[in-house]
C-alpha cells in the first residue's frame, strides 16, 4: 500500500521525536486515521522524549560525509565500499599528527563529521566542548569491541569516542645497514649514522622518547625533566635527517633512512616492501595509544558519521583495515579474520609502555621546546 506523503512525513517526524503524542493524534486524525489505528501507532512508538534528549533521533541518513583521518589508516576499499553500500559521498582528508588535527579543529573553518584523535587529544577536544555525545542506538556493533577498549580513562563511559585502531610508537631500522640488535633510544645520539636517522614530526613523540630515555614519564610536566629532554633532543637533532612521520616509509624502503622513530603499523607497511626492516619497542619504554572515532559538535552529517562508525565495527571491515594498516584492532569480533592479529602487549611489555595524557598548562612549555627544536 502506498501511503500519502503527509502521513509518511508525520510518521517520520514522530520517529524523530519531533511530535508530541497529542499533536500526533490530532494531525493523524486530520489525515483520516481512525482512533484505533492511531492508538496502536502511539503504543508501538512509545512516548518519545522531546528534542535534545540523549536518545534523540539523528534523522535521515545524509548523502555526504566528511572524514579527517591519519594518513595510510584505512584499507583501499574501506571508503568506496561504504559509499556504494550507503549511497553516501565521502570527502576524505588526512593529517599527520594530533597537533595538526587540533589546530585545524581550532580554526573552526574545516567542517568534518568524523575525526580520529589519539587518547589525550580526545580529552583535549572533550574539555573544549568540541565533541558531540555519540548516540549508541545507531552503533549496535559497539558490542564487538574488546573489553580492554571500553570506558577508557580519557573518555569514561565512551560518551564521545569509539576505539578505531591501537598501536605503539617505537622505532624502525634497517637490519641490513646497521649490524647488531638495537634496543635503545640512544641510537639517535650515535653520530656514526648521522643524516640517516629521523624522528617523528610530532611534539609528543619526539620529546617523549627523550623523557623515557632518562627514565621519566613521557607525560612529564616537570621543567627540569623537560630541560634534560630538550638537551638530549638537541644533541640527537644533529644526527637527524629530518623530523618526519608516516612519509618516512618510502625513505626507509629505499635505504636513504636507516633508523626512523615510527609507529608499529606504518613500520609493518614498510616491511611488506623491505623485509630487512625491524621494529623496536625501546628498553627505556615508549607510547602505546588508541586512536578513536569521534564526532565534532555541530557536524553537518551526524547520522552518516554514526553509520560509518558502526560500519567500521563490523568484523569484516575492522579486519580489512588492520590487515592493510598493520595496526591492532580493538574489534574482538574481527580478530578471526585478520591475517596476523596483533596480540595485545604482554604484561612485561606493558611495564615499558605508557599512554599519553593531556599535559594541561604544561602544553605551552612543551610547545616552546618543540618550536626551538623545529627552528633552524
Ligand atoms: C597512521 C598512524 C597513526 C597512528 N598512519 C598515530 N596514532
Amino acid at each position: 500500500m502506498t501511503r500519502p506523503d503527509p502521513l509518511e512525513a508525520l510518521l517520520r517526524a514522530a520517529a524523530r521525536g519531533a511530535v508530541s503524542r497529542r499533536d500526533f493524534v490530532r494531525r493523524g486524525a486530520a489525515l483520516g486515521l481512525g482512533l484505533p489505528a492511531l492508538g496502536a501507532l502511539v503504543a508501538a512508538c512509545g512516548e518519545r522524549k522531546p528534542a535534545g534528549a540523549a536518545d534523540e533521533s539523528l534523522g535521515e541518513l545524509e548523502p555526504e560525509l566528511a572524514i579527517y583521518n591519519w594518513s595510510d589508516y584505512v584499507a583501499e576499499d574501506t571508503i568506496t565500499n561504504f559509499e556504494k553500500e550507503f549511497g553516501v559521498r565521502v570527502r576524505y582528508d588526512t593529517y599527520e599528527s594530533n597537533e595538526e588535527l587540533l589546530a585545524r579543529m581550532g580554526t573552526g573553518t574545516a567542517r568534518y563529521d568524523l575525526i580520529m584523535p589519539t587518547n589525550y587529544a580526545v580529552a583535549v577536544l572533550a574539555s573544549q566542548g568540541a565533541l558531540a555525545p555519540l548516540k549508541r542506538r545507531y552503533i549496535p556493533n559497539f558490542t564487538n569491541l574488546a573489553p580492554t577498549f571500553l570506558n577508557p580513562v580519557f573518555d569514561p563511559d565512551n560518551t564521545y569516542s569509539v576505539a578505531y585502531q591501537w598501536g605503539t610508537t617505537g622505532f624502525a631500522y634497517r637490519a641490513d645497514k646497521i649490524p647488531g640488535t638495537l634496543d635503545s633510544w640512544g641510537i639517535f645520539l650515535d653520530g656514526a649514522h648521522r643524516g640517516r636517522m629521523t624522528q617523528m614530526d610530532d611534539m609528543r613523540d619526539a620529546l617523549g622518547a627523550w623523557l623515557r630515555y632518562r627514565g621519566k614519564s613521557l607525560n612529564s610536566v616537570d621543567p627540569s625533566e623537560l630541560a634534560l629532554a630538550r638537551s638530549d633532543a638537541l644533541a640527537a637533532r644533529r644526527n637527524l635527517r629530518a623530523y618526519i612521520s608516516a612519509q618516512v616509509k618510502g625513505e626507509l624502503v629505499s635505504g636513504e633512512v636507516w633508523v626512523a622513530q615510527l609507529w608499529n603499523g606504518d613500520t609493518a607497511q614498510a616491511q611488506a616492501e623491505q623485509p630487512a626492516i625491524r621494529y623496536v619497542l625501546p628498553r627505556e619504554g615508549c607510547a602505546i595509544w588508541t586512536d578513536s572515532m569521534v564526532v565534532p559538535r555541530g557536524a553537518a552529517h551526524p547520522r552518516a558519521a554514526h553509520e560509518f562508525i558502526n560500519y567500521v565495527l563490523r568484523p569484516g571491515v575492522g579486519a580489512a583495515i588492520s590487515n592493510a594498516t598493520g595496526y591492532g584492532s580493538p574489534n574482538q569480533a574481527a580478530l578471526a579474520q585478520m591475517r596476523r592479529p596483533l596480540p595485545f602487549p604482554t604484561a612485561e611489555e606493558f611495564q615499558r609502555l605508557e599512554y599519553e595524557r593531556d599535559l594541561g598548562d604544561a602544553t605551552a612549555l612543551w610547545q616552546q621546546i618543540w618550536a626551538e627544536l623545529k627552528s633552524s
